[in-house]
C-alpha cells in the first residue's frame, strides 16, 4: 500500500545518500552462496522512519518442509527405533553380497569398455544401496520399475537377467528386450522423459483396479527437465500409485547441482505438486528400504512421494568422461568414506554376521560369476544384418529389398550391379 502523507519523516527534498558501491562476491566457481529467502511477498513493508505501514491483513496458506532420513550411519551404527520392522541381518547379508556382485560387474563392464569389447558405460558405484533398498521394497512381477541408467542393482533383484545390461551397452537391442513376467521398462537413456510412463502405468493400474505401483528412477539433472514436472502434476493431479526416486549424485556429468537449482533439496520441487517429498541419506540402505516402502503404502491411497536420495557416484559420468577434470580429489575421498557397502560391511562385521573369510569367499563366487556373465553376453550369436530391414516395415519397399540383399555382400547398401560388383 501506498504510505499516507506525513508519515514518511524524509522530506522528498532531502538529497539521497550516494550509494556505496557494492562488493563484488568472492564466492568459489560451482558454489553459489544460496540467496536468502528475503523476498516474502508477504512481509510487512516499513516505512522509512521505521514503523510498518498499514496493509491487507495477510495469512501464510502454505508451508513446505523437507525431513533427512538416515538409519545407518557410515561407521555403519543403525538407529535401532527407526529401522525397526525395516530389515532382518539375513536381508542384509543377502543385499550386500547383492551389492557386492553388482559392484564387481561395474569393474567388470568398465574394464570390457577400456579393452575395447563394450562400447561405452556408466558405472553405478557408489549408488548401490539406493537402488538395491529402494529395489527390495518393490514386489517382483507386481510393480514397475521405470529406470534410468545406475539402477542396476534393483533391476537385478527384480529378474533382469544381468546379461541384458552388458549387451544393452554393446550395442546390441536385444539387451533392451525384457523377458515376459519382468515389470522392468527398457533403461532410458533421454533424461527424464520416463517418470512419464511411469505415471501412465500407474494410471493403467488405477483403471483397471490393480494393485501395482509404479517407481520412476531419475538422477537430480533430470529433476531440471519439464517432463519431470509435468509427471508430478499428472500423478498428483490424478492420485496414481507411483513413486518418483531420484538419485541425487551432485551432477549432471560435469555441471554440479548448485549450477542447476538454487533450492536446497530436490525432494522440495515436490511440494508444489502437493507430492510427499522426502530425502534420504541415499548411501543407506535401510533409509532408502523404508523411505520406498513408506512410500508404497501411501501410493496405494493415492498419495504421491518423491524421495531425494543423496549418493555420489565414484566413478566418471560414463566411460566416455573424466571426472578428474571438473571435480576435486578431496571431494571423491570424501565420499568414499561414506561408501555404502563399506557401512554395511562394518554393520554386519560388529554383529558377527560376516568375518573376512566369508569376504573372501564371496569374492572369489562373484568373480566366477561375473566371468560366466561375460562369457554368456560376448557369446550370444550376433545378430543378422536383416534384422534391420525385416522389423520395420510389413512389407519392404523394392529399393530397401535391394540393399538388404546387398548389404553382407557389397559396398554398403549399394546394388552390386551399380558397383559392378559381380561377385
Ligand atoms: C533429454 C536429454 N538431454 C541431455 C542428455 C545428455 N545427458 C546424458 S546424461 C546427462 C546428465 C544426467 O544427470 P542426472 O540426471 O543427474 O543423472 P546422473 O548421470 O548423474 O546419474 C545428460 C545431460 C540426454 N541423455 N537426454
Ligand atoms: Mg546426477
Amino acid at each position: 500500500m501506498p504510505s499516507r502523507p506525513g508519515r514518511d519523516s524524509r522530506s522528498r527534498r532531502d538529497k539521497p545518500e550516494p550509494k556505496k558501491p557494492r562488493p563484488k562476491a568472492a564466492a568459489p566457481r560451482g558454489k553459489r552462496p544460496r540467496r536468502a529467502a528475503a523476498h516474502s511477498p508477504t512481509a510487512t513493508p516499513r516505512a522509512a522512519s521505521g514503523a510498518p505501514e498499514r496493509s491487507m491483513p495477510t495469512k501464510t496458506v502454505y508451508e513446505g518442509r523437507i525431513e533427512h532420513l538416515q538409519i545407518l550411519d557410515e561407521n555403519g551404527r543403525l538407529d535401532e527405533r527407526l529401522a525397526k520392522g525395516t530389515l532382518s541381518d539375513e536381508d542384509v547379508v543377502f543385499l550386500y553380497e547383492h551389492m557386492s556382485l553388482c559392484r564387481a560387474y561395474d569393474e567388470i563392464a568398465f574394464k570390457l569398455q577400456r579393452s575395447g569389447r563394450m562400447g561405452t558405460y556408466p558405472q553405478n558405484i557408489g549408488q548401490e544401496a539406493a537402488a538395491a533398498g529402494a529395489g527390495f521394497a518393490l514386489r517382483k512381477g507386481i510393480d514397475w520399475l521405470v529406470p534410468c541408467y545406475r539402477e542396476n542393482a534393483a533391476l537385478f533383484l527384480h529378474g533382469l537377467p544381468m546379461e541384458k545390461i552388458l549387451l544393452h551397452w554393446m550395442g546390441d537391442e536385444r539387451g533392451n528386450q525384457i523377458p515376459e513376467g519382468v515389470n522392468i521398462l527398457p533403461i532410458s537413456i533421454p533424461i527424464g522423459t520416463h517418470p512419464l510412463h511411469a505415471v501412465g502405468i500407474a494410471w493403467a493400474a488405477k483403471l483397471r483396479g490393480e494393485d501395482r505401483v509404479a517407481v520412476a528412477f531419475f538422477g537430480d539433472g533430470a529433476t531440471s527437465e519439464g517432463d519431470v514436472h509435468e509427471a508430478l502434476n499428472f500423478a498428483t493431479v490424478l492420485r496414481l500409485p507411483v513413486v518418483f526416486f531420484c538419485q541425487n549424485n551432485s551432477w549432471a556429468i560435469s555441471v554440479p547441482s548448485s549450477k542447476q537449482f538454487l533450492n536446497k533439496t530436490v525432494a522440495q520441487r515436490a511440494l508444489a505438486y502437493d507430492a510427499i517429498g522426502i530425502q534420504i541419506d541415499g548411501n543407506d540402505i535401510f533409509a532408502s528400504y523404508k523411505a520406498m516402502k513408506d512410500a508404497m503404502a501411501r501410493a496405494k491411497e493415492g498419495v504421491v512421494t518423491f524421495i531425494e536420495a543423496v549418493t555420489y557416484r565414484m566413478g566418471d559420468h560414463t566411460t566416455a568422461d573424466d571426472a578428474r577434470r571438473y571435480r576435486d580429489a578431496a571431494e571423491l575421498e570424501t565420499w568414499r568414506q561414506r561408501d555404502p557397502l563399506l557401512r554395511v560391511r562394518r554393520y554386519l562385521t560388529a554383529k558377527n554376521k560376516w568375518d573376512d573369510a566369508k569376504q573372501e569367499a564371496m569374492e572369489a563366487r562373484h568373480k566366477a560369476r561375473v566371468g560366466e556373465i561375460v562369457k554368456n553376453a560376448e557369446g550370444i550369436e550376433k545378430p543378422s544384418t536383416a534384422d534391420i530391414f525385416d522389423y520395420t516395415f510389413a512389407s519392404l519397399p523394392p529399393e530397401l529389398e535391394r540393399q538388404k540383399d546387398t548389404m553382407r555382400t557389397a559396398g554398403l547398401a549399394q546394388h552390386p550391379e551399380q558397383e559392378r560388383l559381380t561377385r
